[in-house]
């Protein structure tokens, strides 16, 4: 039990106590309850009370001077919140008016922050439903190939998957050997979103090291595997583990290793995919001597290790990192295929799993039953994009597009509004995006501090962060809830987004409609009573809501630890099918090959990457690898302490092998450049034999600090995503394809402009009006 109870909070990467003092946060420790607890607390006081804070509501002084001036570039008016919610009220109704509610994007991809009702886009989207609807975005950029292919090769959505998944105590128990395709990577399983209270993966690896489990880590990262695990490190090029995956199937059947019983009792199409690996589709065998030339790993090493595979309890994991980039459904296809031959899916410690590390949960907890919400109401617009089509929804509205085996057509929006999300972080071609980002009438986006998207909206609404409002926190896959008191007031004339919308829906005439007559703690109670409710189906009483905010964590049973995924489907496939057309996992699919795509076809199947097949391959020989940084949460405290930290010369540090270093005459610690035909950026040479010759790998998050007077508006922080392509996965899922990029680097031997990311925008007066009219 914390000494201070008052100041309990959740985040998405762990619990933590908040120490105050004269109204500001001065400290968050870890919980004692959690055994492993998360570094990224450290990175909430800066955060919060950095100069990016927003303090007051700002209008773009541009839009105000009859939107003209470029987003990302005007200065501000700050003015005060009721004429800002005026401003807000008169333009959502004129955009309604004059075009529509297919004319509203309130997609607002993003993790906003723990807590169960003041999540912002459930905020946001209750809000627009209530006044008639909004364009959605529809899938994620963690995971969304697996999203979209995973139920056409197994049945089942990914969310079964990865809650599902094998235990890691079974793992330990059971597995002789562990293939990791991507890694394992401990940074990663910090996070959970909505909430990871208890760190559980170091001691449930440790029991695998206890045990004896072998791990191979077949990855350009060495430590994406703990030191602890003594993994074999295999670094195939970036992209190439389709092929390899596809060798190793086909090893097997050269060697007589693979299961035919397996394959014909559980899976369909095993023989044309047999045939494809054969060569006798394309006439190319896709041997182990094949996969190695693309994958630069020794012919000889990739056959042993499908005879050790096949020889042993083996259970294949792939990071779900993967799955994003070019192609990345064709990853996960083979990866099931690869499996079904080995015929252990279903067994304890065998088969395969997707996104063991894509959070702190997958493997290692789950959640015993749905926590109260704050229901979104009703969408009545249809409209819909695939959420990594923002750009191209912007800059090309009414065009036709591929989805899942839908012809679809982009909307056509005229107001953006976002909450809870950073774009000018998470999506791909930055310089694109800010393109796209002038195309709309209105942009509105509510946030903490002024990230790049914020500074890119015409209307910015200051809001509180979680340790400024009273919450709870309750993880989608934890299984432990979190009172979170409020700790301090919000700073300046930062509000609680609830009461944002309860004022403007007052406004619009719908006040009764959004809040259904509660106040916020009317709506806490609500939510912790449906918690209870469904707390007290399951047998497990809870506390009243009083008791619980003065009190500590709560942690309620884990319903399957000991869980073995599609041990079921093992048992009896005709009892227990999988949702597939044929009730068995495909890996011939009539389904996918009747989508007519030219690389998708009805099988797993290799294709070269773009940017490989494109003379860009010549001219930028260094693969980009761009992962999910250890020192914070995507780009959220990106000005916090541990993140600071972790930076060379305040840019993001980018590792680069010895061998790449040196040929370039770049020592650790210089400022270097980034750059390729899409964007260039700077960031800090880190020269590590971590990182495999050819690759470099920059974290993602440093927020995009782009140099107006720079060529292709330079980057000078360090965010990959000017160098990534936005051109999807593929038009099967549309699926966000960050890890698929060539680059080249240079020292840079100008004088290092100062990073400007974190500070405010430039502000100023009201543009004075002009002309016949003033
Ligand atoms: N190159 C490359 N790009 C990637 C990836 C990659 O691997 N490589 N990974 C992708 C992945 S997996 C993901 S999930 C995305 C993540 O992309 P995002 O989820 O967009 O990233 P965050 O930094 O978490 O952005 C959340 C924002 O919400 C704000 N916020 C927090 N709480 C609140 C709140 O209560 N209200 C409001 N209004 N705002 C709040 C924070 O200040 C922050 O700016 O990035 C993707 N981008
Ligand atoms: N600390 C921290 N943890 C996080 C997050 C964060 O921002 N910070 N974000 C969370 C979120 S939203 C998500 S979706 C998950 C993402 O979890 P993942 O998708 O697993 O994470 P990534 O870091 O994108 O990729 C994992 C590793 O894959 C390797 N890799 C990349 N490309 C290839 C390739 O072509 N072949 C092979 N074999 N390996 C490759 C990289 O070395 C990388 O370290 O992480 C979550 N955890
Ligand atoms: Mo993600």
């Amino acid at each position: 039990m914390p000494s201070d109870r008052s100041k309990l909070t959740s985040s998405h990467w762990g619990i933590g106590i908040v120490q105050t003092s004269g109204g500001r946060i001065t400290d968050v420790e870890g919980h004692p309850a959690d055994p492993d607890p998360s570094l990224l607390n450290k990175n909430i006081p800066g955060g919060l009370s950095g100069r990016a804070r927003i303090l007051k509501p700002a209008v773009r002084s541009g839009w105000l001077d009859g939107r003209k001036g470029e987003r990302g570039r005007d200065a501000f008016v700050e003015v005060g919140w009721d004429e800002i919610l005026d401003l807000i009220a008169s333009e959502l109704t004129r955009v309604r008016e004059e075009h529509g509610n297919e004319a509203i994007f309130g997609g607002s991809y993003g993790w906003a922050s723990a807590g169960r009702f003041h999540h912002a886009q459930s905020q946001l989207k209750r809000f627009l439903s209530t006044n008639g609807g909004f364009v959605r975005s529809e899938g994620n950029y963690s995971y969304n190939a697996a999203l979209v292919a995973l139920p056409h090769f197994v049945g089942g959505s990914f969310r079964e998957h990865v809650v599902e998944a094998t235990r890691w105590p079974v793992i330990a128990e059971h597995s002789d050997l562990v293939v990791l395709f991507g890694g394992l990577a401990m940074r990663n399983s910090q996070i959970c979103d909505g909430g990871a209270s208890k760190h559980r993966m170091a001691d449930n690896l440790k029991l695998c090291t206890e045990r004896g489990v072998r791990f191979v880590n077949l990855s350009p990262l060495r430590t994406d595997v703990h030191a602890s695990l003594n993994a074999e490190w295999l670094a195939p090029r970036p992209g190439s583990d389709t092929a390899v995956m596809l060798a190793l199937a086909r090893t097997l059947i050269e060697e007589g290793l693979h299961d035919q019983a397996f394959l014909d009792r559980y899976t369909v199409g095993a023989n044309r995919f047999i045939g494809y690996l054969d060569g006798a589709i394309d006439g190319t065998p896709k041997s182990a001597e094949w996969a190695a030339e693309i994958s630069g790993l020794d012919a000889g090493r990739i056959r042993t290790l499908a005879c050790e595979m096949a020889a042993n309890r083996t259970m294949i994991a792939c990071a779900a990192g993967l799955q994003r980039a070019d192609w990345g459904e064709q990853t996960l296809w083979a990866c099931v295929s690869l499996a079904a031959m080995l015929g252990q899916i279903g067994l304890p410690g065998g088969g395969y799993t997707v996104g063991y590390a894509v959070n702190a949960h997958v493997g290692n907890v789950a959640r015993p039953f749905r926590w109260g919400y704050l229901p979104q109401g009703c969408n009545p617009v249809s409209a819909f994009i695939p959420v990594a089509m923002i750009s191209e929804m912007m800059l090309k509205p009414g065009a036709t597009f591929r989805y899942n085996g839908q012809a679809l057509t982009l909307p056509d929006c005229r107001l953006v509004w976002w909450a809870g999300g950073n774009p000018f972080h998470h999506h791909q071609d930055l310089n694109r995006l800010r393109l796209a980002f002038q195309v709309p009438e209105t942009v509105i986006v509510n946030e903490i501090n002024w990230t790049t998207t914020a500074r890119h909206a015409d209307i910015v609404l200051p809001v509180a962060a979680p340790q400024e409002r009273t919450d709870f926190g309750g993880g989608q896959t934890d299984n432990i809830l979190v009172p979170m008191p409020k700790a301090v007031e919000p700073p300046g004339q930062a509000r609680v987004e609830y009461e944002i919308y309860t004022d403007l829906a007052r406004r619009l005439g719908v006040e009764q409609e959004f809040t259904e007559g509660r106040d916020e703690e009317a709506w806490l109670r609500k939510l912790w009573s449906d918690t209870r409710e469904a707390a007290d189906d399951h047998g497990t009483p809870l506390p009243n809501w009083d008791a619980f905010i003065a009190g500590d964590i709560i942690e309620l049973p884990d319903p399957s630890p000991a869980q073995v995924f599609l041990s079921e489907f093992r048992t009896d496939p005709l009892e227990y099918p999988r949702a597939t057309p044929s009730g068995r996992i495909e890996l011939y699919s009539e389904t996918i090959a009747g989508f007519g795509l030219g690389e998708c076809k009805g099988h797993a199947t290799w294709n070269v990457a773009r940017d490989l097949s494109s003379p860009a391959a010549r001219t930028y020989p260094l693969a980009l690898v761009s992962g999910q940084p250890g020192t914070r949460l995507h780009s959220q405290h990106d000005n916090g302490a541990l993140s600071m930290e972790g930076k060379i010369g305040g840019r993001e540090p980018v590792l680069i092998n010895p061998a790449d270093a040196t040929e370039r005459q770049i020592s650790d610690g210089d400022i270097v450049e980034l750059f390729n035909g899409r964007g260039r950026c700077l960031a800090g040479a880190r020269v590590t034999s971590d990182i495999a010759q050819g690759v470099v790998f920059l974290w993602t998050g440093a927020w995009y600090d782009p140099d107006f007077e720079a060529l292709d508006h330079r980057d000078r922080h360090g965010n990959p995503n000017v160098l990534t392509h936005d051109l999807r996965t593929s038009e099967f899922s549309q699926s966000p394809a960050a890890h698929s990029a060539l680059v080249d680097i240079r020292p840079f031997d100008e004088t290092p402009p100062p990073v400007e990311a974190h500070e405010p925008p430039q502000f100023c007066g009201r543009p004075v009006k002009k002309g016949p009219q003033a």
